[in-house]
């Protein structure tokens, strides 16, 4: 290799070597790159030479084209580890994250909580916190468990009390039916279980009726208290607590009137102190009263039915139906409205689904 060939590879090297060190990020740097080892490189095309040479020039200049390459490639991987550390320590330096602001709402919290299944929430919690277990049941049930068991004989006129949806009757001439009420949820647990039953029944239940004030499916709870002792003053106390509780406030007067079901002996309604004014209603003040709930000590042949001896155990229930209280308590002006389905509906009178009620931490978050 002649001197002059030498210096100029030298000088070529060097030139590469400057423009790798210039080079002020990844893109400037692959930039040099090509131009030096790409397919028309500078570096390339001095090893393209080398196939037209003699063996022994071959030799040696091809050592020294090689080594510049090498030398070349090694600055090129040096300058962009460099280069990468330092984009990197300029992203931490300028993208900070203040973990202290609030977070966005998810998909998940933008849905919306159904009023009822919060008030059903509602109730299940305050029950649950006096020790309650809750309890369902099928839909679609027996005569003999939504009737029959629960003191409608048959034939009686009580069950025109309820204008029930039947099904098709079988061979046998049995008919199934839509649950007039929560009771056979009560019943199944007496006779799966033995006392003492704390149970509330959370649930829905349907009859043949359809207007301004009711829709053919609606909702009810019911609770029960089965064990030895249990007598009238427990229920008040109970269903006052409740009621304090539920409305939320710190004190509320209750009032019980006699009453009739086939299922309770005696059988009591219960209303609420409220006050009514433009529309608005509030509870714990007020001259007017409202009708919440029925309830009674359970009558002997119901027990008996359920495999309960009532010589040795008596026991309270209660039942309220659900939808008219969710309205009153949130101020819906019309029952229909929870069954439409209708998202402006849910947007205005929805729950943040995060927000689940607790004693401690609030029943409505309001
Ligand atoms: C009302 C009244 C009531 C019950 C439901 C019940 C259940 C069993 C035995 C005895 Cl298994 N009673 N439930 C008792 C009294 C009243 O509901 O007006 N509901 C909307």
């Amino acid at each position: 290799m002649s001197d002059l060939e030498k210096s100029n590879l030298e000088n070529l090297q060097s030139q590469i070597l400057a423009a790798v060190a210039a080079a002020a990020d990844e893109a400037a740097l692959e930039a040099v790159r090509v131009a030096a080892l790409g397919k028309k490189g500078s570096i390339s095309a001095l090893l393209a030479t080398l196939g037209k040479m003699s063996p022994e020039e071959r030799k040696t200049e091809g050592a020294a084209i090689n080594l510049a390459k090498t030398v070349v490639s090694d600055a090129l991987a040096a300058r962009r580890d460099i280069l990468k550390n330092a984009a990197l320590d300029a992203r931490l330096a300028s993208e900070t994250i203040d973990v202290t602001l609030p977070l966005r709402e998810t998909p998940a919290e933008l849905g919306r909580i159904h009023p009822l299944s919060q008030v059903m929430d509602e109730l299940t919690t305050i029950f649950a916190d006096m020790g309650f277990a809750i309890a369902e049941g099928p839909d679609i049930e027996t005569d003999d468990y939504n009737f029959t068991k629960l003191n409608f004989p048959v034939g009686h006129p009580a069950r025109e009390m309820h204008d029930t949806f039947f099904f098709n009757p079988k061979e046998d001439g049995s008919r199934k039916l839509l649950r007039t009420h929560t009771s056979p949820v009560q019943v199944r647990t007496m006779l799966s279980q033995t006392p003492p039953i704390r149970v509330v029944c959370p649930g829905r239940t349907y009859r043949i009726d359809s207007d301004a004030t009711h829709t053919p499916q609606f909702h009810q709870v019911e609770g029960l208290v089965i064990d030895k002792g249990s007598h009238l003053g427990h229920l008040k106390w109970i269903l006052h607590e409740f009621c304090k509780a539920f409305f939320e406030v710190d004190n509320i007067n209750m009032r019980f009137r006699p009453s009739f079901f086939p299922f309770t002996e005696p059988s009591l309604e219960v209303d609420i102190q409220c006050r009514r004014d433009k529309g608005e209603i509030r509870f714990g003040e007020g001259e007017d009263w409202l009708e919440i709930l029925g309830c009674g000590m359970v009558h002997p042949n119901v027990l008996t039915a359920c495999g309960i001896d009532p010589e040795v155990y008596q026991g309270f229930a209660w039942g309220m139906g659900i939808d008219r209280i969710a309205m009153l308590k949130y101020g819906m002006s019309d029952l229909r409205q929870l069954f439409e389905a209708d998202v402006r509906f849910l947007n205005h009178y929805g729950f943040k689904p995060l927000d689940v009620p607790t004693l401690a931490g609030g029943l409505s978050n309001p």
